[in-house]
Parts: structure tokens; sequence; C-alpha cells
């Protein structure tokens, strides 16, 4: 395991590469491949329905709603491999997560465009634990408001976790953009602590 901490202003990041072993990822991987209940949601956007380029899914501890462009979303109960990593990640940070997104990208037209995950449910300073299996993709943030800050690229690999704190949600945005590469799926799972 390699651990990096960020020096970003009005930022909290520490990235740990090999977070799990080459063994537990792959494990992990065609874990939640196979057993997670994947969907394809939906969003509307000027008048338009259109799905969500990448599918998702929402575990957690019952009980704990969230709300997400407009919709409420009930969480599927933890399932092995989601408690083996949130124990582990629990082990590591000493915080305690109750809730998990998870997104899977099939290939490189699917992404996520550029958002603050700053819902009031997650409080005034947002506490995400990220964790990737298979393909690397790009995560890049940009601040929201200086122009002077160039914008950050961090490659998400194979088992790494990124933890990001403090005003990073506050003061920088985020995307996985797409790509024209032919590149195999990503599993991306975001642990989150939701307030009420
Ligand atoms: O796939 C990723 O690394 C980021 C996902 C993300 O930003 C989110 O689910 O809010
Ligand atoms: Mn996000």
């Amino acid at each position: 395991m390699k651990k990096t901490a960020y020096n970003l202003p009005d930022a909290d990041l520490t990235l740990y590469e090999d977070f799990f072993t080459k063994e537990e990822s792959n494990k992990i991987y065609r874990g939640l491949t196979d057993k997670i209940k994947w969907q394809q949601e939906q969003i509307k956007m000027f008048g338009k329905t259109l799905d969500e380029p990448r599918l998702t899914a929402w575990y957690g501890d019952t009980g704990k709603t969230y709300t997400y462009s407009g919709k409420t979303m009930t969480p599927q109960p933890w399932s092995a491999n989601l408690k083996f990593i949130k124990d582990r990640l629990e082990k590591e940070t000493g915080i305690k997560f109750n809730s998990c997104l998870l997104n899977l990208y099939r290939n490189g037209k699917d992404s996520v465009g550029w958002h603050q995950d700053n819902e009031k449910e997650l409080g005034k300073e947002p506490i995400i634990a990220s964790i990737s299996f298979g393909e690397t993709r790009p995560f890049q943030l940009k601040h929201i408001d200086r122009k002077d800050l160039t914008k950050v690229d961090i490659e998400l690999t194979h088992g790494s976790f990124l933890l990001m704190k403090g005003s990073t949600q506050q003061k920088w945005k985020h995307q996985i953009p797409k790509t024209t590469k032919q590149i195999d799926q990503r599993i991306n799972l975001t642990f989150r602590i939701i307030k009420f």
C-alpha cells in the first residue's frame, strides 16, 4: 500500500494505492460485477429524459434514504463484499460509514459529469471514501472559483482508495470524463455518511 496526501488549497485528499491486494481486488471485482443489483437510472435534463451514462446501485444501513436528482433512494442491505470493504475502510480511517453509492462504467462512453457531492443529508463537510476496481480511469478535480488553480488528475487504479474530506466537496467539482479509447469496465464505490 502506498499513501499519498495531496497538498491542494481548500481540499483534503488522501490516496491509498493497493489498499486491497491484487488477489482481493480481483475477487471483489468479480463478486460486485455478478452480485450487485445494477440499475439503469434516468436523468431529466432540459425537459428530456435520458439514461444516465453508467449503471448504479445504492446499499446501506436500513432506513438511510437519500435524495439525489429529485429521486428518493432506498438502500439494499449490505452484501458480504461491501461489508468486507466497509470494515477495512473503517479500521484504516476510524470513520463509520452508513451508505454506499456504486457506479459501473461499462466502457469509455460511460462517465460522470462535473459535480460536487454536497447534498444536505451529507452534512457541512462530507466525508467520502471512494474505492475503485477494474479499469483505471482519471478522476479529475477543478476548483469552483479559483481560475488560477489547474485541474487535477488522479489515476484511480484497481484496489485504490481515495479519501475526500474537509472542504473538498464545497470548493471543488469532480468528474470521470468519457474517453474514445477501447477500455474495459470499471466499478467505483463511494461510501458516505448520511446524517439524517
Ligand atoms: O467513479 C468515480 O470515481 C466517481 C463517482 C462519483 O463522483 C460519485 O458517485 O459521486
Ligand atoms: Mn461524486
